[in-house]
């Protein structure tokens, strides 16, 4: 492997300054933990048949998957993910051994896989070695663009049809222009009630350059979770992870999608993920006022008609619309009973009734449920 390709892939110059050591053997067990010692040998260790540390990378793949995968989510050992994250960035170097000759030039679908691994890595993993799955990720990219410029070229906004009737607003939440940070504390913290905040985003460079092509351009080849179906709620909902390009072709534009099938990029930090995104936009001073040093950024993008049911959240939210426009509908809290709360622990925060279309036999009190409701648009947020 020559010493570009070792760079991009944030091979170190001797494999002693990546520490083979970082997972509990009374977690993981000695097995484990042996052949994993096992595949960092064969993987940085050029002269063996890259091959066998691939198959061996895809065994613990599975093993600590199954792991992930075993009981609450936050459950799980920290040591496992770390397993996941490290195997992860070792497949991936034994994926560019196994594909490439060393003589001519990598093709760019090789760093596309690369990518594809580090994703995967990261998602079910974090990261490990200081940070190297985005490292790496980075300069995938970076080479990828060096190679065919023509996959991260500068998009044109293509024109979209509308074709979902979006509901009427029948108890319209309080409009603010650009209020001042005393005001706003006055109205939304001190009353606890919505407000839509117009004029805050105006200075966002992504109201004019977000489209999905635009997208496409900045981080078409990272992998996201996609949640598949109308809703959360429903029986036949699932999950699926893919590059945010087969979301944008198949669930964005419908293309080889002939039941114009539904899936959401939901809930999904894609701003951390996409830093060339998070340059786009800027947090409104209003959210220092909101008690939280630390806040979650989440991005939503989906094609028409796709639904987040009637739920509740621990934090206050500050929705943003970017692109497209949203219904949005708000209950107090003190108009939960009326709201039905599932039962199960997994939902419990969601209601059951179907806001668009209501059992008023199953949930009679939802009828006297007093709620405001407003009609997101790029300029305005609600808060
Ligand atoms: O925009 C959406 O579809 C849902 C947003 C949401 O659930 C939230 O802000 O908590």
């Amino acid at each position: 492997m020559n010493d570009e390709s070792r760079h991009c892939l944030c091979i170190p110059a001797t494999p002693e300054d990546l520490p083979i050591k970082i997972l509990d053997v009374n977690i993981v067990g000695n097995h484990v933990a042996g052949q994993f010692a096992v595949l960092f040998q064969q993987t940085l260790d050029f002269s063996t048949d890259a091959s066998l540390a691939l198959s061996r990378a895809e065994t613990l793949l599975l093993y600590a998957w199954q792991e992930l995968n075993t009981g609450k989510w936050s459950d799980v050992n920290f040591n496992w993910h770390k397993l996941y994250a490290a195997v992860s960035w070792l497949k991936a170097v034994a994926t560019f051994r196994c594909r490439t000759t060393g003589e001519s030039s990598t093709p760019p679908e090789v760093w596309l896989d690369i990518i594809k691994i580090c994703d995967m890595g990261h998602l079910m993993g974090g990261d490990v070695w200081e940070g190297i799955l985005l490292r790496t990720i980075s300069a995938a990219e970076a080479k990828i663009s060096e190679l065919s410029p023509a996959v991260f070229a500068e998009p044109q906004r293509k024109k979209r049809t509308e074709t979902v009737t979006i509901c009427d607003v029948l108890h319209p939440i309080e409009e603010l222009d650009r209020p001042s940070l005393a005001h706003f504390q006055a109205a939304f913290l001190r009353l606890k009630r919505p407000l839509m905040l117009k004029g805050i985003l105006e200075t966002w460079p992504a109201l004019s350059k977000w489209s999905p092509e635009y997208v496409r351009s900045i981080c078409g080849s990272r992998t996201v979770p996609v949640e598949l179906g109308k809703r959360y709620t429903d029986e036949d909902w699932g999950q699926e992870l893919m590059t945010i390009s087969a979301f944008i072709d198949k669930y964005i534009y419908m293309l080889d999608n002939p039941d114009k099938k539904i899936a959401y990029l939901a809930q999904h930090d894609l701003l951390s993920q996409a830093p060339l995104l998070r340059d786009d936009i800027s947090m409104p001073d209003y959210i220092a006022f909101a008690g939280d040093d630390d806040p979650d950024m989440n991005a939503w993008f989906g094609p028409e008609g796709t639904v987040s049911p009637l739920h509740h959240d621990p934090k206050d939210n500050f929705l943003c619309q970017v692109f497209g426009e949203k219904y949005v509908r708000l209950y107090e809290e003190s108009e939960s009973e009326k709201v039905y709360p599932h039962e199960s622990t997994m939902l419990f925060n969601t209601s059951q009734v179907d806001v668009e279309d209501p059992d008023l036999e199953r949930f009679p009190k939802f009828a006297e449920a007093v709620f405001s409701d407003c009609i997101l648009r790029p300029e305005k947020l609600a808060g």
